[in-house]
């Protein structure tokens, strides 16, 4: 197979924005079009459309039915993550195109986050901050007290590469673990498998989502397992807004059912529903779960390599599909 050195430039459609670090070797080795830039979309893939071989786009953005299908000579479709639960697999595997993710190299980050996340919330550290700054420390006194993490009992929904490293994290603070998956898993003999999220959420006190996303597990954590977990629980998702039911994730922690939650990912975000903005028992964070320079580098490097190996005829680094 020709060196993509000695061909045309392949014409790939970019969906959202990228590091300069990864976008630099991308516009020397490829045509980037920058979907994201484009005012009249549809336009702009009407007029280069026909020629580009390859979608270069993020988990959070994905590639539906109808971006697709509007690319007569797509091949490839390179995700800048680990969740591919917004490209149309479907679709893809209907014409034979190949789909890549970030696997392995964002996990410890992801689950990183989801620790600090879990002890942010409930040590009150965003409140402890605030009370220093605003100087309620000298004129109210001390700090209300919190509540302990170490040695309470976690429940992880969805034993997964990164479900794995949050219990490897919270055994290490003498946590009770469990968690629950299609099946039990060789890898986590050392946790306790329960087989029904409603059951995993009556037997802890924090309960981390971190199971991948499909249409099998829309609202997988819904208003029962919420109420399961109960006024004293606490929800943690760094995985898809979809996985929870928003609406009654929310009616919970308004009513006090749940008592609180630490959140990475929204329905509709980066617009996040003002209802949570009015609430002072969840924690807000953009999305960022896997945003480090070394571990966005690395899944930069994936996407780039993914694609050069595609069209290289060489076999692909990591592929979904
Ligand atoms: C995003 C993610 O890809 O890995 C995933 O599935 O959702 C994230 O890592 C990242 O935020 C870049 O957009």
């Amino acid at each position: 197979m020709e060196k993509l050195a000695e061909m045309t430039k392949v014409e790939i459609l970019q969906i959202g924005p990228y590091p300069a670090w990864d976008e630099g070797p991308l516009n020397e080795k490829f045509v980037m079009h920058r979907y994201f830039d484009a005012a009249d979309k549809s336009g702009f893939l009407a007029e280069i459309g026909g020629n580009v071989r390859g979608i270069a786009t993020r988990g959070e953005l994905g590639a539906d039915r109808t971006l697709i299908e509007a690319l007569p000579g797509l091949e490839i479709i390179s995700v800048y993550g680990v969740g591919y639960d917004a490209v149309d697999l479907k679709a893809a595997r209907e014409r034979g195109i190949r789909v890549t993710n970030t696997p392995d190299v964002l996990t410890k980050e992801v689950a990183d986050l989801g620790v600090a996340m879990m002890l942010a919330q409930v040590r009150g550290i965003v409140g402890a901050e605030a009370w220093v700054r605003e100087g309620h420390w000298s004129s109210r006194g001390l700090y209300p007290l919190q509540t302990r993490a170490h040695g309470k009992r976690v429940g992880i929904l969805g034993m997964g590469r990164i479900g794995f490293e949050v219990a490897k994290r919270l055994a290490a603070f003498e946590m009770d673990v469990s968690y629950c998956d299609l099946a039990p898993r060789d890898f986590a003999a050392d946790w306790t498998y329960v087989s029904e999220p409603v059951a995993l959420a009556e037997a802890v006190d924090f309960l981390f989502v971190t199971l991948a996303a499909s249409e099998k597990t829309r609202h997988i954590v819904g208003k029962e397992v919420i109420e399961a977990l109960g006024p004293e629980g606490m929800i943690v998702n760094i995985s898809r807004a979809s996985n929870i039911d928003e609406e009654a994730l929310l009616d919970a922690l308004e009513s006090g059912a749940l008592g609180s939650a630490a959140l990475d990912v929204f329905d509709g975000e980066p617009a996040v529903n003002p209802r949570f903005l009015a609430l002072d028992n969840v924690l807000l964070q953009p999305h960022h779960a896997s945003g480090t320079v070394e571990t966005r580098k690395a899944m930069g490097a994936l996407v780039y390599d993914n694609l050069v190996a595609h069209f290289e005829g060489r076999s692909l680094p990591t592929p979904v599909i």
